[in-house]
């Protein structure tokens, strides 16, 4: 089904039969405008950028590229296709057909992980707000701002839920997506990561690495539930998320492989002189980025995860093809526990171990592209491994929250860690000096002196197309 740009909100869900959803709908849509305007992209009103816009749901094809300028931007509604027989695939309701209307004895906890779910779309685009000032190539810009409108169109995509599927109090919760404002003291957002602040592009970098990856196994998880809508909407987000995650991780490699070529060329590991970013400033950011990445999962053991599951609103990952009963009956699941202030392990049952369960995922996940820079690492011949920290390393939330612990994961006292976190936590020294490299580079083809230019441009355009034109 294509999609028509002709209607104020592009959409393949009939919202043309529905007249009361389309007033509620564009009624928000002006404070949503209003809200990209100030709290969007800086700067980038007169813009206009080469963009991809959804024109069908179907796997091949979705996609459009074109110049688009930012305000004439326009955000939709889609959904992948129904599959009329659809099931509900695990928990109580397994085998009976997936839910086209919200249960009512499930009402709440659905909006509650909707809400949680939309929070954080709006709340990385604030994070990222000021990034297009400095960016390293027209290019990476480019990717920015595309990354910035899907994260914007994920919104819709909740905000569409609230308000076609739970009336008043579904109207106030898309209101407050544009209250709430990450890292603001009064009206935080609702998970702490999306709290942080990413004014740089090592850490957009990082953060489309690993929390984007966090997104795509939320969202996983989101599109086995068993109401037919929210898995609906979350299969075709997971299209846009991969991505996310590729800038995330083509943008670390190219960083590591500019500093590696920096080491070889002025044989140093200190490339402040030179312009780089050391090889132990990318590993401490990377510390902080997983670790609070990590906390996005919740406990490890949960009540709330248990229900969701039980309840058939939030699966596992790739629920469908793991081969058991889908009802975790007698099932157990190992999970990291404190004990007498020693890591240990204990066997929980699996359905109050979901939560730790994608985590493992997560974290198996996030393991494979960190082994490609490796990669890159050695074929420079140089001995540095980065690693992903120890699960107990600066946490907030969960069995680790209470303590402190290295990276390799041995727990340490509190005037240890106050003494010893500059070494493994990105210091204000570091700040400063990655700061210092992010100065805007516009034009076409060139590219900031501490990353190294992408293997090919996007959608077969040259390296030094002109990605992004400024009026
Ligand atoms: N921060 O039972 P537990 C994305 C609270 S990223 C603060 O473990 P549960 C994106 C919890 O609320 C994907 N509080 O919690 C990426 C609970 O409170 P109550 C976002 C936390 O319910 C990049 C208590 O602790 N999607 O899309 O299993 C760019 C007990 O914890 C935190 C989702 O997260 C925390 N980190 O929560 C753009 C999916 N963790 O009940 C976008 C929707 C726990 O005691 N959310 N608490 O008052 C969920 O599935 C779940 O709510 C959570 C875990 C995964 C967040
Ligand atoms: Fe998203
Ligand atoms: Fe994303």
């Amino acid at each position: 089904m294509n999609v028509d740009y002709n209607e104020t909100i592009p959409n393949n869900v009939n919202l043309a039969d529905d007249r009361r959803l389309l007033r509620a709908l564009e009624r928000w849509q002006p404070a949503y405008l209003k809200w990209w305007e100030d709290m969007g992209p800086a700067d980038s009103r007169n813009h206009e950028i080469y963009l991809r816009t959804a024109i069908s749901v179907e796997t091949d094809g979705w996609a459009n590229f074109g110049h688009v300028r930012m305000p004439e931007y326009r955000w939709g509604i889609f959904l992948t296709p129904p599959d009329p027989d659809r099931k509900i695939n695990f928990g109580m309701h397994k085998g009976e057909a997936a839910w086209q209307a919200v249960p009512g004895e499930y009402r709440s906890e659905l909006r509650r992980l909707i809400v949680t779910q939309g929070d954080t779309e709006p709340a990385s685009v604030e994070q990222q707000r000021r990034l297009g000032r400095t960016c390293p190539s027209l290019y990476d810009l480019r990717n920015l701002y595309q990354v910035n409108v899907e994260e914007g169109r994920h919104l819709w995509a909740m905000v569409y839920l609230l308000h076609a599927y739970f009336g008043r109090d579904g109207r106030e919760e898309a209101d407050m997506m544009l209250e709430r404002h990450a890292g603001d003291p009064d009206r935080p957002r609702i998970l702490q990561a999306f709290n942080e602040q990413t004014d740089d592009w090592l850490s957009f970098f990082m953060f489309t690495y690993f929390q984007d990856r966090d997104g795509k196994y939320q969202l996983a998880s989101l599109a086995e539930s068993g109401f037919d809508p929210l898995s609906r909407t979350c299969r075709f987000m997971l299209t846009e998320e991969a991505h996310h995650m590729f800038v995330g991780e083509t943008g670390l490699a190219r960083i590591v492989q500019r500093s590696c070529e920096l080491m070889r060329e002025h044989d140093t590991e200190d490339l402040r002189a030179v312009g780089g970013i050391d090889l132990a400033i990318i590993q401490r950011f990377m510390n902080f980025h997983f670790s609070i990445c990590l906390d996005l999962f919740g406990q490890e053991k949960s009540t709330n995860a248990a229900n969701y599951f039980t309840m058939g609103l939030k699966g596992r990952f790739q629920e469908t093809r793991i081969d058991d009963d889908h009802q975790l009956d007698g099932m157990v699941y190992r999970v990291p526990v404190l004990d007498g202030g020693r890591i240990g392990t204990q066997e929980i049952a699996a359905v109050t171990a979901s939560n730790e369960r994608l985590r493992d995922e997560y974290t198996k996940d996030s393991q494979r592209g960190v082994d490609r820079f490796n990669k890159i690492i050695r074929d420079h011949g140089i001995d540095f491994e980065l690693t992903l920290p120890h699960a107990a390393f600066n946490r907030s939330i969960g069995a680790f929250a209470g303590i402190h612990a290295t990276p390799a994961g041995q727990v340490i006292d509190d005037a240890e860690w106050a003494r010893r976190q500059g070494e493994w936590l990105p210091t204000p020294a570091d700040h400063d000096y990655v700061n210092s490299l992010m100065v805007p580079v516009t034009e076409p083809g060139r590219m900031a002196g501490w990353i190294a230019p992408p293997r090919r441009g996007i959608h077969g355009q040259p390296l030094d197309y002109d990605y992004v034109r400024f009026h």
